[in-house]
This record gives structure tokens, sequence and C-alpha cells, in this order.
């Protein structure tokens, strides 16, 4: 089939589209497109999920507001079937890959999931199929991995088949509306390639779809996360500033980002989550031996460094207030990455828990959202030696402090996330220590 046949097919759904992974960003687009018109064949390694799918049942973890919906329509409409079969995928047109692209201790890419889905595919792709990469990569792995392991078999890329990258843009607890309303990259080996992508996304994608080549697509994905972490670490970086000199990080803030063309993010406990932790260094890993890295790694480095911070200043009011952390009892509000969220992926909570046990501490952990702490706050306070605030979660914007004060047995609050005024703080009796809040000289 010539591109032109296929860009038609596209555009009249009648093409059928695979999908390979089936997790939080695979699903919901296998979704989107069925609910489009599409017929598509979802491919995953985890039989449970296939059958799950099969059953009409969501197996992603998670409030996604919609998604369980649309996709028991899908499956029930006969648009949407899972399987665990590469084969199944002979007859499809279009085929998109989600699949995991984690980066290891050493901070490189790890591409297990991705080579092992090309090497499938490069088994079963039909002459004219288009083959278009979701997943976050690293700048250059569609030239150096992708390509080469579709191409194995002896196809070739614009002759036998044709590629293309469109890296996602979701976010959890918003992977639908996201998809709808994100706009998104579509580059690829031809600008016909790109057309006919563009001519698939517009089917789902409400926003901007923007045609550029592979490597260009890579950039801008890994390159969006890798800015923000960078940005969160300066926000980190002055807060520590304005501890040893006595400034007020949130007053800072404010004026600063008065000055036109200023926008300094919010400072906390740390950066958690599945992509920004990660993204970055795939950004690093594009330009790896060519380049010196240094704002980067340095970025990570300053986010990274924020549970260990949060520790240390717990550590400090327990020894000021006479209390061996040893025998303390430390209560830490919030294990989700993120505000009103359940997602606990790259948590910084876990990195200060660690800390903190190794200190010798007693820990009890919190988090109204996360279902394996979701237990009576007012219960773990009892005898507690200090609060450790990681989480901003609206449902602790209204707790009465001195509600909290009057169940400790050491009136400390360590705020990792600003989420209570000091001066409240102090007057309700604790002894209150934000992250970038400066010792104010007495008097
Ligand atoms: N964080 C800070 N200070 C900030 C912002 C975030 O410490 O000012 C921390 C958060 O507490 C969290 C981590 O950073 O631990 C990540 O927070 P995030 O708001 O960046 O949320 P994510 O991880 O869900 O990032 C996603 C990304 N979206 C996609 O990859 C499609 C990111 O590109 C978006 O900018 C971000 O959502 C967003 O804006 O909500």
């Amino acid at each position: 089939m010539s591109l032109s046949e296929l860009q038609s097919k596209i555009e009249q759904r009648t093409a059928i589209v695979g999908v390979i992974g089936l997790g939080y960003v695979g699903l919901p687009v296998a979704c989107a497109l069925a609910s489009a018109g599409f017929q598509v064949i979802g491919v995953d390694v985890k039989a449970e999920r296939v059958a799950l799918i099969n059953q009409g049942c969501n197996p992603i973890d998670g409030a996604e507001p919609g998604l369980t919906e649309l996709l028991a329509k899908s499956v029930d409409a006969r648009r949407l079937c899972a399987t665990v079969n590469y084969n199944d995928l002979a007859q499809a047109d279009v085929i998109l890959i989600d699949v995991e692209t984690p980066v290891d201790e050493t901070h490189s890419p790890q591409y297990i999931a991705l080579a092992h889905a090309c090497q499938k595919l490069a088994q079963v792709i039909r002459k004219g199929t288009l083959v278009i990469v979701e997943s976050t990569i690293a700048p250059g792995t569609m030239q150096d991995v992708v390509r080469p392991l579709l191409e194995g078999l002896g196809k070739k890329v614009n002759i036998d088949f044709f590629l293309g990258a469109c890296p996602e843009r979701v976010m959890p607890g918003k992977l639908l509306a996201n998809l709808h309303s994100m706009s998104r990259v579509c580059g690829a080996y031809s600008s016909e390639t790109s057309a006919a992508m563009i001519a698939l996304y517009r089917h789902i994608v409400a926003a901007d779809l923007d045609a550029a080549d592979c490597i260009t697509a890579e950039l801008v994905k890994t390159a969006e996360n890798a800015y923000r972490d960078v940005n969160i670490a300066f926000a980190n970086e002055l807060a520590l500033i304005c501890e040893v000199t006595g400034g007020d990080f949130l007053r800072v803030r404010e004026l600063v980002n008065k000055s036109p063309g200023r926008n300094v993010l919010f400072a906390g406990a740390g950066v958690g989550g599945h992509c920004i932790p990660k993204d970055p260094w795939l950004l690093a890993a594009g330009a790896r031996d060519k380049i010196a890295m240094r704002l980067i790694p340095a970025a990570r480095a300053v986010n990274d460094s924020m549970p260990l911070h949060i520790a240390t200043l717990t550590r400090h009011a327990l020894e000021s207030a006479g209390v061996d952390i040893t025998t303390a009892r430390i209560v830490v509000m919030g294990y989700a990455y993120l505000e009103n969220s359940d997602d606990t992926r790259n948590s910084p909570s876990a990195a200060l828990v660690t800390q903190l046990q190794a200190w010798g501490a007693t820990v009890i952990i919190h988090d109204p959202w996360v279902p394996e702490y979701k237990t009576d706050l007012m219960q773990c306070l009892n005898d507690g030696d200090a609060i450790v605030v990681m989480v901003a979660h609206r449902d602790y914007k209204t707790i009465d402090l001195a509600v909290l004060r009057e169940h400790l047995r050491t009136p400390i609050l360590i705020d990792g996330r600003r989420v209570f005024d000091a001066q409240l703080a102090r007057s309700a009796g604790f002894s209150y220590f934000g992250v970038g809040q400066g010792k104010v000289a007495e008097g």
C-alpha cells in the first residue's frame, strides 16, 4: 500500500490500528482511536492485563476520568480487542509503540521493551505499514535503535514501511483530557509520513499537530521536561539560599515574578513522578560523549537532594528540642509524588523515610490519597515528636493547627511544601521550619 492510499484509509477510519503496550499511555490512545471509529488491536505482554481489557475492565490504577467507560464501550462495540500475540498485528495498517523506556541507576536509557517490540514488529509488519513510536526516547533513538531493528529483516523505511515518532504528553489523572488537549509533534522520515500521522491524530487531538523530523520530536519531548526540572532546581536552590540568609522564599518568589519574563517555580521537598526525574537523563543521553553535560545533571542533583534536606531540617529541629532522633516518632504527611494524586512513583517521601529510618527514627506515614496510608491522621500523630509535610494535598490545607498540636508529644512542624503559614504555626505552639523559610533574626 502506498502512503497516499494509507492516508486515505486513515482519513476514512478504515485503517486498522495496532497499539503495543496497554499501560497509562497505550490504553487511553487505543480507546480514543476505537471511540473515533477505528478498529484497534492492542498488544501487551501481560496476559492478565489483556484478559481484563477484553472483559471491558480498566487495568490501570488510580482515578482516570472517562477511561473505564470509554474502554468498556470500545470493547462492547468490538472496536478494541487485546492480545499477547504480535502476529495479530500483521493485519494492522498503523502501529503505535507505547512501551516503557526507563533509565537505569547510571541514568542510561533501558530499551529492552522497545527493542523487543521492534524485533517482533519486524517479523510481522506488511508492506506499507506506518509505525509510530509514542514512548519518550533519547534523541537519536529512532535512528540508532528503532530503525535498524525494524529494517533488520531487509525491509527499508520509506520503501517497505513508514516510520515516525510522536512522543506522548499525558499526565496521570488526566490521561484522556491531555490526549485530547495537548499539542503533539509528528516527527517522521518523510514529510508525507508526517502528514499521514497528522491525519491519524487529527481524529483524537484538538490541539496543534506539528510536522517535524524524528530528532526534533525526540528533542522536544525530553527538553520540555528537562526544562521543568532545571526550573524547579533553581527554585530549590533559591530556597536554600533564603534559609541561610534569612529571606522567605515565597515572598522572594512573589516579588521576583513581578519582574517581566520571570517565572520562578515552587521550591519543595523533591521531584518525583514518572517523567520529570527520567526525561532529563534521556535528553542528556542523546548528547552523551559528545558534549559535557553540566546543567542538567546538576539540576537533577539539586532536586534529588531535597528529601535529605528536609530530613536534616527535621533532625536539627529534634536536636533543638532535646529529642534524640533514635527515640523520635515522626509522622510523614504525604507519600504520593504530587498533590491530590495517588501516584507514588519516584516519591520524594520514600527517600525521606529511608533517611529518617537510617538515623533510627520511628516513621509513621499518612496519605489520604494512597490506600496503603489512608489512616486516621490524629491517631498517627499521638505521641509524635515531629510532623513532616511532604505533599500539598488539599486535604491538609484545611486542618486546624491547634488540633494537630494537641496530639503531639513534641510540637515540631517541618513543612516541605509550605502548606501552612509560619506565623500561624508558631502561634499554635509549633517549632515551625518551612522549606525556604529563613530564620528571621529575632528583634
Ligand atoms: N514540583 C516542584 N515544584 C514545582 C513543580 C513541581 O517541586 O514548581 C515537583 C512536584 O511536587 C512533583 C514533581 O515536581 O514531585 C513533578 O511535578 P509536575 O507538576 O511536573 O507533574 P508531572 O510529573 O505529572 O509532570 C507532567 C509532565 N507532563 C508530561 O510529561 C506530559 C510535565 O511536562 C508537565 O509540565 C507537568 O505534568 C504539569 O505541568 O503538570
